[in-house]
């Protein structure tokens, strides 16, 4: 395992590489090229400077989260062929500077979904948080909205602008279309990949639907045990893995994460580890990633991945905000480097226990 920090680049992160080279155990960072539209190929020019710069900060690059995909991919247009072909060629040129891990959604649309950026807690943290009667009563749009104005001046992944512009298009697009073609239509591309993959030894890790269920009305596959182990036995190639989010599944109380790890076993590539808390089924908080402060037992989360032999790049994943920071909301530093800490403590302690006993 190798603990590490999402970092979005100096143009876009409030956060340093030099304060994250002061979290203890974190050497590695988990980044992109943010700029990119989905479909765009990624220059391995563009890609030695932002290696050259984290090196030059004492870290080294642990894996790129996210290269996005292209909407005609998942929509399985006559057009997706180029898009693909660019994404191996980007793929190709993460592959010749040493990058061997690639985190990706296949959520239509947009990414992850929150309805409130900042809600205020108990001790005055802030925290997002998600509420399903809010977004039964939103369109897509002011929903963007809200978010957009929420965002301390950053932009959230997923959200992006541009994206954002053409919405509502993007949305009778998906109009009638069906789980089991947008499932069939992420086969096709995985397959696509999965000779280049071979050659520079590439893991591909799909993040999960977030949260666990459709929203708005769109389809969403990457919900649960099931879907998982399906996409890994359609495309049963070592480098076809999954990022394993626990805010995400988790939010689907009838996911159990421990068993969902166990059934990953060797597919697991990258994990994200966070904690929720819920106030009923589909109304929840994002906690401190103490076991304590949410619903997640974190240390039995750790202990799962530990049992399975995983020794990928783990991070922390969205933190309240707290200390009176101001952030991309969920990636500050103090609460992602609090939560890193603890999750090494968790880790350390897991290893020792089993190798001694006293
Ligand atoms: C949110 C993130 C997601 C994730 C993408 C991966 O905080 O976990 O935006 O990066 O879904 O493609």
């Amino acid at each position: 395992m190798e603990m590490t920090l999402r970092w979005y680049g100096s143009a876009h992160d409030t956060v340093t590489l030099s304060q994250i080279r002061q979290i203890p155990g974190v050497k590695g960072v988990i980044t992109t090229l943010y700029n990119k539209a989905p479909g765009e190929v990624w220059q391995r020019e563009e890609i030695r400077k932002l290696k050259e710069e984290v090196e030059a900060a004492g870290l080294h690059i642990a894996g790129i989260e996210s290269v996005n995909v292209h909407e005609s991919i998942k929509l399985g247009k006559p057009e997706r062929e180029e898009y693909i072909d660019n994404y191996v060629q980007t793929l190709i040129n993460l592959g010749e500077e040493g990058i061997h891990l690639v985190c990706y959604n296949f959520m239509p649309v947009f990414d992850w979904t929150r309805t409130e950026m900042a809600k205020v807690r108990e001790d005055g943290a802030t925290v997002l948080a998600y509420t399903q009667k809010k977004i039964d009563e939103l369109i897509p749009e002011r929903l963007f909205a809200s978010i957009r104005d929420d965002m301390n001046g950053t932009v959230m992944p997923g959200w992006e602008p541009e994206r954002m512009a053409n919405i509502k298009e993007a949305f009778l697009e998906y109009e009638g279309f069906s789980k089991e073609r947008l499932f069939s239509n992420l086969v096709y591309f995985l397959r696509a990949l999965m000779p280049v993959c071979g050659r520079y030894n590439i893991n591909m890790a799909i993040h999960p639907d977030d949260p666990a269920w459709p929203v708005f009305g769109l389809p969403r596959i990457m919900t649960n045990c099931d879907m998982l182990t399906r996409l890994l036995k359609e495309v049963d190639n070592e480098h076809n893995g999954i990022t394993f989010c626990t805010g995400s599944y988790g939010t689907d109380r009838a996911n159990d994460l421990c068993e969902t790890i166990h059934a990953l076993k060797g597919r697991i590539h990258f994990a994200h580890v966070r904690n929720l808390k819920f106030h009923s089924e589909r109304e929840f908080e994002e906690a401190a990633h103490l076991s304590a402060d949410g619903d997640f037992d974190m240390y039995r989360i750790m202990k799962a991945l530990y049992d399975i032999g995983f020794n990928g790049p783990i991070r922390p994943d969205h933190g309240r905000m707290i200390w009176g920071e101001k952030a991309m909301p969920g990636y500050g530093l103090y609460d992602r480097a609090l939560g890193a800490a603890y999750l090494n403590g968790l880790w350390e302690a897991i290893e020792k226990q089993s190798r001694f006993r006293y």
